[in-house]
């Protein structure tokens, strides 16, 4: 497992997310003017990669493929970050809309390992289609990022490395997603016993911790050698009762804790050379 500090950091931003409702957060980047601000203020900041979920015209989360393939160009077209669409969606859309997800073409998807309770949802990834969305994005030649909310799902990316072979460029790359009410917690200790059950294959992961475990992970992330996630789908305030104003200040907060850390951010280019996306 990679526990060493690389001299660089990765650093995702997660602005947006499915399940916060724009009426309780009016901050949260739900348009396509928005996404593309937030994702300039934040690769201006220091992130490499965005992680995305897009909102209809009501600010609904959406899985609509005129409006994912529109957002995947105004990305590319507008930053250097690494695109990354959300194939978890929102804990209400059908798999089946989720594969197709990848038929926008972007950079890397998100894949989560297995299902979980996701507060009072369920989160549902069933191995048959963990395995199919994964095959697929061999086919598509996109670059998965496995997204590991529990210790089962660490140990079922061995079981699909083992029966699939290595994803598209040929690295391995994952994040945890901590502190999700129904995963593992978002501790240190948890993250310790996580990393313990990485498959070999693994090149680079990240951390990322929902709510208030979002100091702690960061801060354990960084002491074994991790990338980070940040942003607002997982957290919406800075401290109790301040809340997020623009996504850029959880990408700021990042770079000032890797830079404590003596590591400085990766650009988009660096991240695609990561992750396997430069042949
Ligand atoms: N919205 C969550 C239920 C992902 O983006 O791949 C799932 C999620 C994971 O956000
Ligand atoms: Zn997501």
């Amino acid at each position: 497992m990679p526990t060493t500090s690389p001299e660089k950091i990765l650093i995702t931003v997660a602005p947006t997310g499915a399940e916060t409702a724009k009426a309780d957060c009016p901050q949260l980047p739900t348009t396509l003017e928005e996404l593309v601000q937030t994702a300039q203020e934040c690769e201006a900041a220091g992130a490499a990669m965005v992680h995305v979920h897009i909102r209809d015209a009501d600010h609904r989360p959406t899985l609509d493929q005129v409006r994912l393939r529109d957002t995947v160009q105004a990305l590319r077209e507008s930053t250097g970050l690494v695109v990354q669409l959300s194939t978890g969606g929102s804990v209400r859309d059908p798999l089946e809309d989720r594969l197709k997800v990848l038929d926008a073409a972007p950079d890397s998807c998100s894949l989560t390992m297995g299902t979980t309770n996701f507060g009072d949802d369920v989160f549902s990834n069933p191995w048959p289609f963990v395995c199919e969305l994964y095959q697929l994005s061999q086919e598509r030649q996109v670059v998965p990022e496995f997204e590991l909310f529990d210790l089962g799902h660490v140990h079922a990316l061995r079981r699909l490395l083992d029966r699939y072979g290595l994803p598209y460029g040929g690295k391995v790359h994952c994040d945890f997603v901590m502190g999700v009410p129904g995963g593992m917690p978002g501790t240190a200790p948890a993250l310790v016993a996580a990393l313990g059950l990485l498959p070999g294959e693994v090149t680079s992961w990240s951390a990322t911790g929902i709510g208030r475990s979002t100091l702690p992970v960061m801060l354990a992330a960084l002491s074994m050698g991790g990338h980070l996630r940040v942003g607002m789908e997982d957290v919406l305030t800075l401290a109790k009762g301040v809340p997020v104003e623009r996504n850029a200040q959880l990408v700021e907060r990042a770079v000032a804790a890797a830079a404590v850390a003596q590591r400085s951010p990766m650009s988009g280019a660096e991240a695609r050379e990561a992750l396997g996306m430069v042949s």
